[in-house]
């Protein structure tokens, strides 16, 4: 018998005590799956950041930690983790992202706000977008998210540029890495994806210097995390309209304080770390496979490297 902690957040579980119990069981494995085991019993937890369980030395029998969330930053410096940690890759957050940064960047590309907000009696057709095919997009980080939105934009037409820390081959993206690599896709990009996890050497990676490396009035679309970017350059940036829109939805801190100036700015959207999230329905068939794999002692799914920080 595993005995699973649920530690995800209160509102989800009712989703995974409906999905997961049937896909264990089609697995053979017998589980008992709740919020409140013993922790001298416990064998797996279910890890959320914004769950109720952060300190890992109380469960001596534990053999893996699932995080719920991809990214992992808040987990992978703690002390008290000494098991196998992974992180979640699933179809929910793939699709979700995909869709949030297609949006995004047809919203630029396509001048909507032009029209959503200009609609003012005067009849402006003089200027059309132009076609996919003539517009730049880079994407920081071709990971399980940045790789499926570049294909996706790709697929669109779009020129595709990409930047990782090991330089990959992707169908329709111009891949790039290292610091010449990053350059290159600063300076090509009319809108910039950032899609890396958040680590010591990702920590701000947009910065005072390598904005003003990007070409003036590009669009920055920051599903990633927040500490990728140093908010106070990118304030100025904007205010000189050497970036001309930033759209966040990771911040330094979070929730956004009220006060906080990209609330009010004329050039910065906010939205509230919607992006992408990850769904019982989806998320159950990666816990159960991973369940299953620690129990007969395979390799585990999307495992964290806690060397390279993600
Ligand atoms: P992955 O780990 O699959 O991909 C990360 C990518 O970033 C990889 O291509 C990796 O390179 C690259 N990378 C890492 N460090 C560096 C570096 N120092 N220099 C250059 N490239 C680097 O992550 P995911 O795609 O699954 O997720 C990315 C992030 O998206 C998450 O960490 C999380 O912060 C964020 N996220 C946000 C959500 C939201 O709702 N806003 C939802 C889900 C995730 P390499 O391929 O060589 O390893
Ligand atoms: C995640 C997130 O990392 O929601 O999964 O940001």
């Amino acid at each position: 018998m595993q005995h699973i902690l649920y530690a995800g957040n209160r509102a989800d579980w009712p989703g995974y005590r409906a999905a997961l119990p049937p896909l264990l069981a089609a697995r053979g494995i017998e589980a008992r799956l709740a919020p409140d085991i013993p922790a001298d019993q416990v064998n797996y937890i279910i890890y959320a950041p914004d769950g109720p369980v952060q300190d890992f030395s109380a469960f001596p029998g534990l053999r893996a930690v699932f995080s719920l969330w991809a990214g992992v930053e808040k987990i992978i410096g703690n002390a008290s983790l000494n098991v196998p940690l992974t992180r979640m890759v699933d179809a929910g957050l793939a699709m979700g992202m995909r869709d949030y940064v297609a949006a995004h960047v047809l919203r630029h590309h396509i001048g909507m706000d032009t029209h959503i907000h200009g609609q003012d009696g005067q009849w402006r057709n003089t200027v059309f977008p132009p076609l996919a095919r003539d517009r730049s997009i880079g994407i920081l980080g071709l990971g399980a998210l940045g790789a499926n939105c570049g294909a996706a934009l790709a697929q669109f037409g779009f020129r595709v540029t990409g930047w990782s820390r090991t330089r990959k081959n992707i169908a329709g993206i111009a891949c790039y890495s290292g610091d010449d690599g990053l350059k290159t896709v600063l300076e090509t990009s009319e809108i910039l994806v950032l899609l890396l996890p958040y680590t010591d050497n990702t920590h701000h990676v947009l910065n005072a210097e390598t904005l003003a490396q990007m070409r003036r009035g590009s669009i920055i679309i920051n599903p990633g995390r927040g500490g990728l970017v140093d908010e106070a350059a990118l304030l100025v940036a904007l205010e000189r309209g050497d970036i001309g829109h930033a759209t966040l939805d990771v911040f330094q801190t979070e929730p956004l304080p009220a006060d906080h100036p990209f609330w009010a700015h004329p050039r910065v959207t906010v939205t509230p770390h919607i992006a992408a999230s990850s769904r019982p329905e989806t998320c159950a068939e990666v816990l159960a496979e991973n369940i299953a794999r620690s129990t007969h002692g395979e390799d585990l799914l999307f495992q964290v490297d806690r060397s390279a920080g993600y």
